[in-house]
């Protein structure tokens, strides 16, 4: 008998675990959905992403011969969501499957509605192992074992001695695992990073963006232009432009931010990965062949470093520590985030150029680099104690790359300190850290070099506001922030008295 598959907007890929061995008489049911749609106030790129980008794969499905059940966005549609699109299914035709089969999906909230089906249908459901990802949720468990802290260093290396990548036999690749320290270079005057890839959107994408700008359009974002890919082979247009054009810089930039240079020397590709359309592996095996035709140490293993490392660490944590995650807290942060993050008029409603840049490229590409997440936005709501969940839907919403499986460690574990599970210290910074990687501050209101009075960068003043307001938690508990506490405790009572007011002037006018 045939069988029941549900393929999701993040999971278009050819070999998906559940279509590997798909044949003609199995139904392929795809949704673009209500609730889907509409669980946090997507970026209209992103949703015009996924849904471009599922109505090409449905395509090609059926190329192969598959049959597809697609269900295009409809407001008024009775089927709203997963369960409303298998249930409608199963009615429409009886008896004529012998099992539901899916594959491990990217959120607690869809492994729980999948769960459901196992115990409410009275047809088997059947949920396979992701197998795009190196690391399975439950190997990643076996390796976090009773580790109370899990440190992503460990992880990588573990990783680069499982799958062989990068490696001479027993040794890493140019004698040492991590190149990091050749990742910091600053901006230099004459970069030129060179212009991004710009697919020309087709007739499907033209038809979802009319369709997006209708019911999503009041979202915050800039629909267009679009020019993000929205199949397998603009996708791998992507990738190979990267290695071709940027990869030669990317390791020694990779940390470094200019106004009006969205992307520098970065992949792009982060929306391809996550959504299917490129595979983790392919994209690791392109690099390591980078290097056999000469590409230099640091970018290949800096980049590997995110894909091999990072992303399968923070999807490993993900797992590991939901459902509880989403409430981390550990910092008591309360305060709401400021209404310019969702505005429309920046340039009014912030004076801080980082952020103002940093936020408005957000706007317009669903779009930032990793350090200007990080250390600028990240860094500006750990500093001023922008309480976790409205950050974390803030990030699930604006960035086209966003699943909860990637967006939720990124900001509870990485910028937030919420939890302290992997970060062994908050990442935060002074103004003199975004100046010396960038070129922001000398368009500034702000002063970079002015750590008190209403010219400072805020940056400087919150810095140390911070550690005064967890000295207790910090001050002699955490060796990694000896040096800061060393030089917060020579302060005398004026300049602490200068840095709490300054500090609460600036948090009282932020909303
Ligand atoms: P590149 O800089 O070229 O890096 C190559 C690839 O490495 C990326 O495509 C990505 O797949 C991977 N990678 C790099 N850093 C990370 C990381 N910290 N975690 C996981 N994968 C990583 N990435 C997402 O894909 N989705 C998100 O929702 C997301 N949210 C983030 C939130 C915060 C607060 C922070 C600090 C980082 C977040 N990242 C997220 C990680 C990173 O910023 C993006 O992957 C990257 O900016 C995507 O651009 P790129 O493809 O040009 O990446
Ligand atoms: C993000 C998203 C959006 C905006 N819309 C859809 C949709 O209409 N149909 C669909 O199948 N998937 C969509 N997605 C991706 C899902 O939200 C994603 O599969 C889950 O969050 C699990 O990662
Ligand atoms: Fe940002 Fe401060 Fe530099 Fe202004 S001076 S751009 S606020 S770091």
């Amino acid at each position: 008998m045939a069988n029941l598959l549900l393929v999701l907007g993040d999971q278009l890929s050819a070999d998906l675990a559940s279509l590997k061995h798909a044949t003609a008489d199995d139904l392929i049911v795809m949704g673009e959905l209500k609730t889907e749609a509409t669980y946090v106030r997507h970026h209209p790129k992103k949703i015009a992403l996924i849904f471009s980008a599922m109505r090409h794969f449905a395509i090609e499905l059926r190329e192969r011969g598959l049959s597809v059940d697609y269900h295009e966005y409809d407001p008024d549609a009775t089927v709203t969501s997963f369960t409303d699109l298998i249930q409608q299914s199963l009615a429409q035709n009886p008896n004529r499957f012998s099992k539901i089969l899916l594959t491990f999906p990217g959120e607690v909230r869809v492994l729980k509605e999948f769960k459901r089906w196992q115990d409410d249908l009275e047809l088997p459901v059947e949920i396979l192992d992701d197998t795009r990802f190196f690391v399975t949720p439950k190997a990643f468990k076996e390796w976090a074992g009773d580790k109370t802290q899990l440190t992503m260093e460990h992880f990588y290396r573990w990783q680069r001695q499982t799958t062989g990548v990068l490696m001479a036999g027993e040794e890493p690749v140019g004698g040492q695992y991590n190149f990091d320290k050749q990742n910091r270079e600053p901006p230099k005057q004459k970069l030129n990073p060179p212009k991004a890839y710009e697919p020309r959107p087709d007739e499907i994408t033209l038809e979802v963006l009319d369709l997006v700008e209708t019911h999503f359009g009041s979202h915050f974002g800039d629909l267009r232009p679009f020019h993000l890919g929205v199949n397998r082979r603009e996708a791998l247009e992507f990738l190979n432009r990267f290695i071709e054009e940027r990869f030669e810089h990317f390791g020694a930039y990779q940390d470094a931010m200019m106004a009006g240079e969205p992307f520098m020397y970065h992949s792009l590709i982060s929306f391809y990965l996550n959504i299917g359309l490129l595979s983790a592996r392919e994209v690791v095996e392109k690099a390591e062949a980078a290097f056999e035709a000469g590409a230099p140490i640091n970018s290949v293993e800096g980049f590997i470093r995110q894909i091999l490392g990072w992303r399968e660490f923070v999807r490993g944590v993900y797992w590991l520590k939901s459902p509880e995650y989403d409430s981390k807290n550990l910092l008591n942060h309360q305060r709401a985030l400021p209404s310019f993050f969702w505005s429309e008029s920046l340039e009014t409603d912030t004076h801080m150029a980082c952020l103002r840049e940093s936020i408005s490229q957000t706007r317009e590409h669903a779009y930032a680099h990793h350090i200007q997440r990080l250390m600028v936005i990240g860094n500006f709501c750990l500093l001023a104690g922008i309480n976790p969940r409205e950050v974390q839907e803030w990030y699930l919403a604006v960035y086209a790359d966003a699943f909860e499986w990637v967006e939720l460690p990124n900001v509870v574990g990485m910028i937030l300190y919420a939890d302290d599970s992997f970060a062994t210290k908050p990442y935060a910074a002074s103004g003199a850290y975004i100046n010396r990687m960038s070129n922001y501050c000398k368009d500034c209101h702000y002063t970079v070099s002015h750590k008190n009075g209403d010219s400072a960068c805020p940056f400087n003043y919150l810095y140390w506001n911070f550690f005064l307001r967890h000295q207790e938690r910090f001050d002699g508990n955490n060796p990694r922030l000896n040096r800061t506490y060393a030089t917060l405790n020579r302060f005398d009572d004026k300049k602490i008295q200068l840095i709490q007011s300054d500090a609460q002037n600036f948090l009282d006018q932020l909303n």
